[in-house]
């Protein structure tokens, strides 16, 4: 079994509140296409966060309609599977099932209820795909995900499975121990431990983490185009594009053969061309700029040699900065098209040994969006509340989570 597997497109993503990545995300979807061609995969399965935000314009929706259409036209023997995110609207997504399903591709917006494992066999159908060659298990986010309902899937599947076909799983969470570079949400207490998903796939086409991983393998080895796995692993393919600035790591998707189950995972890691790319100016490990002019001289210099980009600044926190600063670097870059795009999440930084006083800390819209936890953010925040103990707080937004749960099983 050959599948593609892909996750956190984030469509309709506007970029430091200002700039839209339609063309970006074309770029990201014919590299997509050339895959499907040269590859020619059982299944191109897609691990949530389809869509940036959960209403998403007129004009999103009808571009992620004409790139999936145009895929399916194109390759209509390659199974596509769509799960929701926690960014998706489940409630959307499975709106739409039933018309996708009609060209047999498979959406999936409603994950299985709290309970589920308790209902008698049959509720697993709509969250599996029987493919010739293999079983996809079709898992959206979850806010409250137990792990026998994750077993509860995987033995439906094994019960069908007599002639020994692979078994991928999706699912978009986050699991712990993974590395969480360029996301808030850190220490997630819903996070879920890899053994919580249960035994019996062989691979897990995990969504939710921007940056593509093999759990429990080093993140090293994320340079080498192909790796090996005995059955039975768990990957997140990364997100298609950098969603922010911090991401600062390679991005692809997971070409994924399976030779049958429990044998062996074959990965080959297709390295994503992005349309823009992310520079911080001046680059790390050189000093950090010490006048506006010399930031705005560095900002033409980069339209004139590089001249497409997301920029980010680092500033000698003692320079003095003119009140039209912002205006004059948005100015400058107009002037080129906007083809050269400013983070205005300027690095403030001080090379002097004198201790800093604590800095509230600053976040990007896309960094805040990603937190699925509003306990991350007090954590990020606690140390500007000197009177806040975050010990309490913890327990107050357990019980508070508690309440909730009690409320949703009953
Ligand atoms: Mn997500």
């Amino acid at each position: 079994m050959r599948i593609l597997h892909t996750a956190d497109l984030h469509l309709g993503q506007i970029l430091y509140q200002y700039y839209e990545r339609t063309d970006e995300h074309n770029h990201f979807f014919d590299q997509l296409r050339q895959w499907c061609d040269i590859y020619k995969p059982d299944a191109l399965v897609v691990s949530g966060d389809i869509f940036d935000i959960q209403q998403p314009s007129a004009a999103v929706k009808d571009f992620f309609n004409r790139s999936f259409v145009s895929l399916h036209l194109q390759f209509p023997d390659i199974q596509i599977v769509i799960a929701a995110g926690n960014h998706d609207s489940a409630a959307r997504i499975e709106a739409d099932r039933e018309v996708w399903g009609m060209s047999g591709v498979k959406l999936v917006g409603h994950g299985p209820s709290v309970d589920a494992a308790t209902q008698p066999d049959g509720w697993q159908e709509r969250f599996v795909v029987e493919l010739p060659t293999g079983y996809i298990v079709v898992l959206p986010f979850v806010a409250s995900l137990r792990s026998d309902t994750l077993q509860s899937l995987l033995d439906y599947v094994d019960q069908r499975n007599a002639d020994g076909r692979p078994v991928v799983m999706m699912a978009h969470q986050a699991v712990s121990g993974s590395d969480t570079t360029g996301h808030s949400d850190v220490g997630n207490l819903r996070d879920l431990g890899i053994g919580d998903f249960g035994t019996g796939y062989d691979y897990l086409a995990l969504g939710h983490i921007h940056r593509a991983q093999t759990i429990g393998h080093p993140l090293a080895d994320e340079n080498n185009e192909h790796s090996s796995y005995a059955a039975g692993i768990a990957r997140y393919s990364g997100s298609a594009l950098h969603v922010s600035c911090d991401e600062q790591y390679p991005h692809t998707v997971s070409l994924v053969d399976i030779d049958r189950h429990g044998g062996t995972v074959e990965l080959t890691r297709l390295r994503i061309d992005e349309l823009r790319h992310f520079f911080i100016l001046p680059p790390n490990g050189t000093p950090a700029a010490s006048s506006a002019e010399e930031v705005y001289d560095m900002v033409d210099g980069f339209c004139r040699e590089t001249g497409s980009g997301y920029i980010r600044l680092r500033i000698d926190r003692r320079t003095p900065i003119p009140v039209d600063f912002v205006q004059t670097i948005y100015r400058r870059l107009e002037e080129t098209g906007n083809e050269v795009r400013f983070n205005p999440k300027t690095v403030f930084e001080n090379d002097d040994e004198q201790p800093e006083e604590a800095v509230r800390p600053v976040f990007e819209i896309a960094e805040l969006k990603q937190m699925t936890d509003p306990l991350d953010f007090v954590r990020k925040m606690i140390d500007s509340f000197p009177e806040l103990d975050i010990n309490q707080l913890e327990e107050d937004f357990k019980e508070v989570e508690n309440e909730i749960r009690k409320g949703q099983e009953s």
